[in-house]
């Protein structure tokens, strides 16, 4: 079992680390940003999914400290990115329902945005349904602060969690992401298609984006295409790229 207090030695280890996964705009191929994915890198155990790490954590300090880890580090990799002549790009940064709550989040992500020199626009939260049920209240409260702000929200996951879709209405929310098993499923399943389908078209009029998440080839890529969705992500295009790879490519580039 992973103790919570190990958490705390392995971000002073530096056993953590961020892969990063392109968004690519369908229409123009242009590379719109990368999603943080965190990794851990445990000494005795190996690669660590955040699956297995982020559910014992979650609700605890812990949880907070790692969050105001990541945060510190995707900003801190977008402002590289930056300098390396990727201008105009955005980092998409996974926050969980704790970390919403939180009453130093919003000071937080406005004094590391500041502290880069990054633009507020360029950083786009991500939530699931299942933080919007935590503390709804709470919750809009600080989205409506940090949208003030310049920062975007995206729902990941979108769909398979609590109905969101009476949230939908409330929340200041830039980006809808299909989850993965939708997308998947599409060509190959009828409900897949038609839930797909009737979400890209339901985001666009609501005045929102839309993601496909998990695209794995061509004829995915597509149907997308022709339904209209306007950012994709998946395997087709990259794997999530561990940072110090990225960072050597771009060198390299240079
Ligand atoms: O790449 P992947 O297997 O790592 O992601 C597994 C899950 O972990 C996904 O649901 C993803 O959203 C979540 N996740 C990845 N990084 C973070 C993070 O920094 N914070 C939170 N809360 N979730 C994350
Ligand atoms: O919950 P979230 O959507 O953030 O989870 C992202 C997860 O999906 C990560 O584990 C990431 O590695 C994985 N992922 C990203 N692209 C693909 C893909 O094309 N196919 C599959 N099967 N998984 C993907
Ligand atoms: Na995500
Ligand atoms: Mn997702």
């Amino acid at each position: 079992v992973l103790l919570e207090t190990e958490v705390r030695e392995a971000i002073v280890q530096g056993q953590f680390s961020l892969s990063l996964q392109p968004q690519v705009e369908i229409n123009s191929g242009r590379l719109f940003g990368f999603e943080a994915l965190l990794r851990w890198n445990h000494p005795k155990r190996g690669l660590v999914s955040p699956d297995e790490f982020i559910p014992v954590l979650e609700n605890s300090k812990h949880m907070i400290e790692l969050g105001y880890w990541v945060i510190r580090h995707s900003i801190e990799l977008l402002k590289q990115l930056n300098e390396a002549g990727y201008t105009g790009i955005s980092i998409a940064i996974n926050l969980s329902a704790g970390q919403f709550v939180d009453p130093g989040l919003y000071r937080f992500l406005v004094e590391q945005a500041q502290a880069f020199g990054v633009d507020a626009g360029a950083i786009e939260l991500e939530l699931t349904e299942r933080t919007l049920v935590e503390d709804i209240d709470k919750t809009l409260e600080t989205m409506h602060k940090l949208r003030d702000r310049g920062f975007s929200f995206s729902i990941d996951d979108f769909g398979t969690g609590y109905s969101s879709l009476s949230y939908l209405k409330k929340m200041p929310v830039d980006c809808i992401k299909i989850d993965k098993c939708f997308v998947s499923g599409m060509l190959d399943n009828q409900a897949d298609m038609q839930i797909v389908m009737s979400t890209i078209a339901m985001v666009r009029n609501l005045g929102m984006k839309v993601i496909a998440e998990g695209v794995e080839n061509r004829a995915q890529l597509r149907f997308l295409k022709s339904e209209q969705c306007d950012l994709v992500q998946g395997y087709l295009f990259s794997r999530p790229i561990c940072e110090t790879v990225l960072m050597e490519e771009l060198k390299t580039k240079v």
